[in-house]
């Protein structure tokens, strides 16, 4: 049956060769029969930047991406928290589209909200502060215009100053907020939502203004890769082997 795939919060890195390879195969087989791909964001541990290429894990994965698009399978790319500095020579170099979040498309008939799904946790407000200051364009400018190896160092310290910040933080708090997530069902007149980033993954039924709209959370690769795979028939999450 027609089908198309979701997945999210891979967070590859040469640190995790593993996961890397369960990726590429999963390009290989089960995306590869799909209609398209949508990765939903945090495709990677960090991006710095377009330039960052020499690097032969990310020429790796571009190649990878590169070789599945050129088969034939469209592939489109959200922005996560952790790369959403990917642009788009990045995304013409894998063959790829970039989409903005939140993205409503129709599959087989179901108007679906696609989204990284960090915009929904408004309880964490250090958080949300931090998106703004780093979602600014004018930042984002000054950040790239640094040598990659300083923009590396600062990248590797928000990645410890994140997980240190998130020691201190209650998990509720880490979570989507109930409101945020009618609100954003209300605007695109109450479609299904998919999204990732709380790595909780699960299918959650929400009922808005009368309206019962399913919600799907991805899961992140850490363990193992999985995926969400959508039909006329409606969606099922399924984990790769090993
Ligand atoms: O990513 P994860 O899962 O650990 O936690 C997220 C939130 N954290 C982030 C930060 C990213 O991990 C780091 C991204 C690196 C990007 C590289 C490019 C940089 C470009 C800069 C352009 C201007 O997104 C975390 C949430 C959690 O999800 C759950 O939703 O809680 O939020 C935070 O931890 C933010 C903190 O609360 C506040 C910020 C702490 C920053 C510490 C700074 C330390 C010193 C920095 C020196 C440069
Ligand atoms: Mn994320």
């Amino acid at each position: 049956m027609s089908h198309t795939l979701f997945i999210s919060d891979l967070h590859l890195a040469p640190q995790r060769p593993a996961i890397a390879e369960q990726f590429f195969r999963f390009l290989e087989n089960d995306a590869a029969r799909a209609d398209a791909l949508y990765i939903l964001g945090d495709l990677f541990e960090y991006w710095i930047g377009d330039d960052d290429t020499d690097d032969a894990f990310n020429a790796q994965v571009i190649a990878g991406l590169r070789q599945f698009a050129d088969s034939g399978t469209p592939l489109l790319l959200m922005h996560g928290n952790r790369d959403f500095l990917m642009g788009e020579a990045f995304a013409t170099a894998c063959g790829a589209a970039l989409i903005t979040d939140p993205t409503l498309t129709d599959f087989y008939g179901t108007r679906t909200l696609l989204m990284h799904g960090d915009t929904l946790c408004t309880d964490d407000i250090e958080y949300q502060k931090f998106r703004s200051s780093v979602r600014n364009p004018a930042a984002q400018s000054q950040f790239l215009a640094q040598p990659l190896d300083a923009r590396r160092q600062q990248a590797l310290r928000l990645r410890a100053g994140s997980e240190a910040a998130k020691q201190q933080k209650r998990e509720a708090i880490m979570d989507v907020n109930a409101d945020a997530v009618a609100a954003a069902l209300r605007v695109h007149d109450y479609p299904r939502l998919i999204h990732g980033h709380t790595h909780r993954p699960a299918r959650h039924v929400h009922v808005v203004d009368g309206h019962e709209c399913e919600r799907w959370v991805l899961a992140d690769w850490y363990q193992r890769g999985s995926y969400l795979r959508c039909d006329a028939s409606g969606c099922t999450a399924v984990d790769l082997d090993g």
